[in-house]
């Protein structure tokens, strides 16, 4: 009797999909893990509370606070997902050990050392976020773009000092580093100047972006946002300043998911991107009315933004990482749901007759390609599912779960 993925594997076989093909595709391909779900995007290089107009609500216990714990949590998330992956570290997570404290704008690659021992020993490689926020030199809401010379200074240096981080991640594991960066600034209220502090923010990233760097290691990228909590008037780093400033400079543009108006969507802005853009950069995330940065599902949006990474053949052009932090659920678990669905969404995409498709499209058998689309959603993509978790060795249902409950009541609830 044949089994149920050999199956599969026919039923596909018979609109032209080659199973095998899209289990390998999806085992090589990386995305990016953000540590920062693991501890409510706290750090290590203080006590603020978190600030930049982006928020995590909830208590749930277990949160990791130093280092040995977010990596053992990562470590546990990782344990329970296919293939292999990078992982993505914001500045403020430096660890201080070795000489002590060192201020944003004074950060060295000494400081990610222990990061770079952990990315090397799973033979991963690492993304890297200047952290512009969480700060008291961010208190005003203003960084890269602040009219106050030294805070605009102290900010530059800041960047400066994490490409120079980003090119020792390339260097210490052999994988580009893509580093990404994105500012909170804006005003709460209609500001009186709206072209001076987007001219700052622009010089300020001429200054940081002439510090001599391998482009072929280190791939900087700019993230835009449409507002933020309590800069919700007006927003420098705005979609058309990253785009021009972006296309400009030679830089690679990052999109979030949750940074447009609630009726934009990623998914269909994609290809103008691929077009005009060697890479483009994504944090998929889940936006609920706003941009709260929910736990990823396999829903539509997650869906379609998959399905044009691989129907426009330019998967691999694209740096896919995870962006969202919720502290209302086992941390833990969070990671897994999300880089689970984005495997998923990615599956979906690779098991889809896309050649099959954009000819109804161009014949302009729309009624066909409906009935086509709609149909393809009973197909046993659930198996095939399976099969790729069994040959990656990690749980290929909901049991990965008991793992994580286990580590709950074993780790996670003894922590202080
Ligand atoms: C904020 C941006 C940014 C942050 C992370 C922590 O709205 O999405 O990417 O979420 O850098
Ligand atoms: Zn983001």
């Amino acid at each position: 009797m044949a089994t149920c993925y050999e199956w599969a594997k026919q039923k596909y076989a018979t609109i032209g999909i080659d199973t095998e093909a899209a289990i390998n595709t999806l085992k090589n391909y990386a995305i990016s893990m953000h540590c920062w779900q693991g501890d409510d995007v706290r750090g290590f290089d203080s006590e603020e509370e978190l600030s930049g107009g982006i928020q995590t609500t909830g208590n749930y216990p277990g949160r990791a606070t130093r280092p040995e714990e977010l990596m053992a949590d990562m470590d546990k998330a990782l344990s329970l997902i296919g293939g292999k992956h990078k992982i993505n570290l914001h500045a403020c997570y430096a660890i201080f050990e070795k000489g002590g404290f060192a201020d944003r704008d004074k950060l060295e690659p000494k400081h990610f050392e222990r990061w770079v021992a952990y990315a090397k020993e799973r033979g991963m490689g690492i993304d890297f976020n200047p952290t512009f926020f969480s700060h008291p030199m961010a208190a005003s809401g203003l960084t890269l773009s602040s009219p106050d010379e030294e805070i605009r200074r102290f900010w530059i240096e800041h960047g400066k000092a994490c490409i120079r981080i980003s090119e020792y991640f390339a260097n210490e594991t052999g994988i580009p580093c893509v580093m990404n960066i994105w500012i909170p600034d804006g005003y709460k209220d209609i500001p009186a100047d709206r072209i001076g502090p987007r001219a700052r923010f622009a010089a300020s990233l001429d200054e940081i972006l002439a510090i001599p760097y391998d482009k072929s290691k280190v791939l900087i990228c700019l993230e835009s946002k449409v507002f933020g909590i309590g800069v919700e008037s007006y927003t420098v780093g705005s979609a058309e300043f990253t785009m021009n400033y972006v296309a400009k400079n030679g830089l690679v543009p990052l999109m979030d998911n949750g940074h447009y108006h609630p009726t934009e969507v990623v998914s269909d802005k994609l290809s103008s991107m691929f077009l005009f853009n060697k890479n483009v950069a994504l944090h998929v995330t889940r936006g609920v009315r706003w941009d709260s940065d929910h736990v990823v599902r396999l829903d539509d949006e997650t869906r379609e933004i998959a399905k044009e990474l691989v129907a426009s053949g330019r998967m691999n052009d694209v740096a896919l990482a995870l962006d969202y932090f919720d502290a209302s659920i086992n941390r833990i678990a969070a990671w897994v749901i999300g880089m689970r669905n984005m495997q998923r969404a990615l599956l979906g995409a690779l098991l889809t007759p896309h050649a099959a498709m954009k000819q109804l499209q161009n014949e302009g058998k729309f009624t066909e390609l409906f009935v086509k689309s709609e149909e393809l959603k009973s197909y046993p993509e659930g198996i095939v599912w399976e099969e790729f978790c069994n040959r990656c060795g990690v749980p290929a249902d909901e049991s990965w779960f008991a793992e994580v409950q286990q580590y709950e009541k074993t780790v996670l609830v003894n922590r202080k």
